[in-house]
C-alpha cells in the first residue's frame, strides 16, 4: 500500500498530527493508498520552512538563475511523465488518454512558459516633469509575493496545481500547497523532482489533509501567508475569504461555472457534435469549463439532440485499466451520490431523459467503482435547478431557441460567467455573440483551447481575479514605485 507523506522543506515526513486517511479508487472503490493529515504544527512548520526559504538561496538567486531552474524541472517532469501519469490516472480514474496528452504535459508547461515570460519581463520606467525643470525618474519595481498558499481540486490535479507553483515559483514566492484529499499523489511526487533538479529546500511544500477543521481551513488562517490562490467551489471560496479576512491576504478565486454552448443552425454539425462531446463528457463532465447548458436553433434542435445522444451512447466506461474506455468513473461515492441527487430530480420535475439517468452494472470490478451514466435532458424550464446548479458531473440539459437576443438573455442569465461556447459559421455573428457573453472564457467552434499567455478566470460567482500570462505575474508579484528626484 502507497504511502504518501507531507513534503516539508525539502523532505518527506510523516504529518506529527499522527493522523492519516484512505484515498479510495475511484475506478472500483478499493483503498489504494494512506494519507497523512497535516495539522497545526505540521502546517506552521510548512509556512516556516517557506517564509525561511525566502530569505536563503531562493530568496538571493537571480532571476535568470531561478529561471533556468524551473525550465530545467520542466524537462525533468517530461522525462517522468509515466510516473506522474500512473499517479495521477490512480487517483482520479481519469483515462490514460487524457493524462498524457493533456495533463501531465500541461502541467509540465506551466512551468516553463512562466519561466520564458518572466525572464523576459522587465520593469516600467515614467520619466516625470518637476517645477525645478530637472525632473523625476519612477521605476516600477516587483518583487516577490512571498508565502503563496496553493490550495487546489482534484478534477485536474497537476495541471490545476501547477497552473499555480509554476507562476507563483517563477515570480520567486515559496508556495505551501495543500492540493485536494482526492488526489493526493502527483503533488507528494513534485517534491521528488523539484529535489532531483536542486531546487533549494523550502521553495515547494506540499500538506496534504481536508478543507474545514484541517490542513485547508489552517493555511488560509496562517498569519505568515501572503497570498492565496484557490481553485475549487464558489461555496467554498466564500469561506476561504473568510478565514483569510484576517490579515487581508490578497486572494486569488477559481470558482465553480454553469457554462452554456450555444449551436446555431448555421453550424458545421460534424464540428458542433464533437465539441459538445467534448465539452460535455470529457473527465466525465468534471471540469470548471465543461458544458452543461445547451441551446440549439429550432431548425436543428432534433437533429442535434439526436447525434449527442448516439454519441454519448457510445462511450465506454471504465478506469484506466480498462482496454479502451473513453469515460472514466466520477471521483468518489459522495460526488456520485451528489450527481445522481440532480439525474433524480429531473425525473422529478418532468425533464425527457434522452439517455442515461442512472448507474452502469458491469459484472465486474467496475461495479465497486464510482461510474454513472452520460446523461442528456430535454424539456425543463429555464428556472429548474438542472439548468441553474452546477452538478460536475458528465450530463447537460438542451433547450430549443428561435432568436439571437433570445439565446443571449437565456445563457447569461446566471449567477455563473466562467465559460460560453459557440457554435457558428457566421463570422459576424461569432463576433456579435462572443462579445455579448458574460463570460471570461468564450470559444467559437472549438472549446478547452488556450494560450497559457492569455487570461484565465471568471466574471460573478465564477471567481476574483485573472491568472494566465501577465495576470498570473501581476497576482504573484507586489509592485513598488520608486521615485527618484534628478
Ligand atoms: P472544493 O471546493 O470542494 O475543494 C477544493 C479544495 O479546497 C480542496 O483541496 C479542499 O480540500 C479545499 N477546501 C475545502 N474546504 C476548504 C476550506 N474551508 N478551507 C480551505 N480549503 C478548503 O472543490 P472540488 O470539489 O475539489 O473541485 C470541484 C470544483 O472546483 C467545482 O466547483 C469546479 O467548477 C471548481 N473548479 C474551478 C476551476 C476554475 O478554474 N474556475 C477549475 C477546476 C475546478
Ligand atoms: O486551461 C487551463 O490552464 C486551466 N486552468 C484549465 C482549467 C480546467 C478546469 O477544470
Amino acid at each position: 500500500m502507497i504511502t504518501h507523506r507531507l513534503f516539508i522543506d525539502g523532505a518527506y515526513r510523516d504529518a506529527k498530527s499522527g493522523q492519516l486517511f484512505d484515498k479510495i479508487s475511484p475506478s472500483n472503490g478499493q483503498v489504494i493508498a494512506r494519507v497523512h493529515e497535516a495539522l497545526a504544527e505540521d502546517v506552521a512548520d510548512a509556512v516556516a520552512a517557506a517564509a525561511a526559504a525566502l530569505k536563503g538561496p531562493w530568496g538571493k538567486m537571480p532571476k535568470a538563475e531561478r529561471c533556468d531552474l524551473l525550465m530545467r524541472l520542466a524537462d525533468a517532469i517530461d522525462a517522468r511523465r509515466a510516473d506522474f501519469m500512473e499517479a495521477e490516472v490512480q487517483d482520479t480514474g481519469h483515462t490514460r488518454h487524457f493524462a498524457e496528452k493533456v495533463e501531465i504535459p500541461r502541467g509540465a508547461a506551466n512551468f516553463r512558459i512562466f519561466a520564458e515570460m518572466m525572464k523576459n519581463t522587465g520593469g516600467e520606467y515614467f520619466h516625470m516633469d518637476t517645477p525645478d525643470g530637472r525632473g523625476a525618474a519612477n521605476l516600477e519595481l516587483h518583487r516577490p509575493k512571498g508565502v503563496i498558499g496553493v490550495i487546489s481540486p482534484w478534477n485536474a490535479p497537476f495541471l490545476l496545481m501547477t497552473w499555480k507553483v509554476g507562476p507563483a515559483l517563477a515570480c520567486g514566492n515559496t508556495v505551501v500547497v495543500k492540493p485536494s484529499e482526492e488526489s493526493p499523489a502527483t503533488a507528494t511526487l513534485l517534491g521528488e523532482v523539484m529535489n532531483e533538479v536542486g531546487i533549494p529546500k523550502g521553495v515547494y511544500n506540499v500538506i496534504q489533509g481536508f478543507g474545514p477543521g484541517s490542513a485547508g481551513e489552517l493555511l488560509t488562517q496562517h498569519p505568515r501567508v501572503d497570498g492565496i490562490t484557490f481553485t475549487g467551489e464558489t461555496r467554498t471560496g466564500e469561506a476561504i475569504m473568510k478565514q483569510a479576512a484576517r490579515g487581508l491576504r490578497d486572494v486569488s478565486f477559481e470558482l465553480g461555472g454553469k457554462n452554456p454552448a450555444i449551436v446555431f443552425a448555421d453550424c458545421d454539425m460534424d464540428k458542433a457534435i464533437e465539441v459538445a462531446m467534448r465539452s460535455v463528457f470529457a473527465n466525465t463532465g468534471q471540469v470548471c469549463l465543461g458544458t452543461e447548458r445547451i441551446y440549439v436553433e429550432r431548425p436543428v434542435f432534433d437533429t442535434f439532440v439526436a447525434r449527442l445522444k448516439a454519441g454519448a451512447e457510445a462511450l465506454v466506461q471504465g478506469g484506466p485499466d480498462t482496454p479502451g474506455a473513453t469515460i472514466g468513473p466520477l471521483i468518489s461515492d459522495e460526488h456520485r451520490r451528489k450527481v445522481l441527487s440532480y439525474y433524480a430530480k429531473a425525473r422529478e420535475l418532468g425533464a425527457t431523459v434522452v439517455t442515461g439517468g442512472g448507474v452502469p452494472q458491469f459484472g465486474d470490478a467496475r461495479d465497486q467503482g464510482f461510474f454513472i451514466e452520460p446523461t442528456i435532458w430535454t424539456g425543463l424550464p429555464e428556472d429548474s435547478p438542472i439548468v441553474r446548479e452546477e452538478i460536475f458531473g458528465p450530463c447537460c440539459h438542451i433547450q430549443p431557441f428561435d432568436t439571437e437576443d433570445e439565446v443571449i438573455a437565456m445563457a447569461n442569465d446566471t449567477q455563473y460567467g466562467l465559460s460560453a461556447t459557440i457554435l457558428t459559421e457566421n463570422l459576424s455573428r461569432a463576433h456579435r455573440v462572443g462579445a455579448a457573453m458574460e463570460a471570461g472564457l468564450i470559444w467559437v467552434n472549438s472549446w478547452f483551447l488556450r494560450d497559457l499567455r492569455t487570461s484565465f478566470g471568471g466574471s460573478k460567482s465564477s471567481g476574483i481575479g485573472r491568472e494566465g500570462g501577465v495576470h498570473s505575474l501581476e497576482f504573484y508579484t507586489e509592485r513598488s514605485n520608486l521615485c527618484i528626484k534628478l
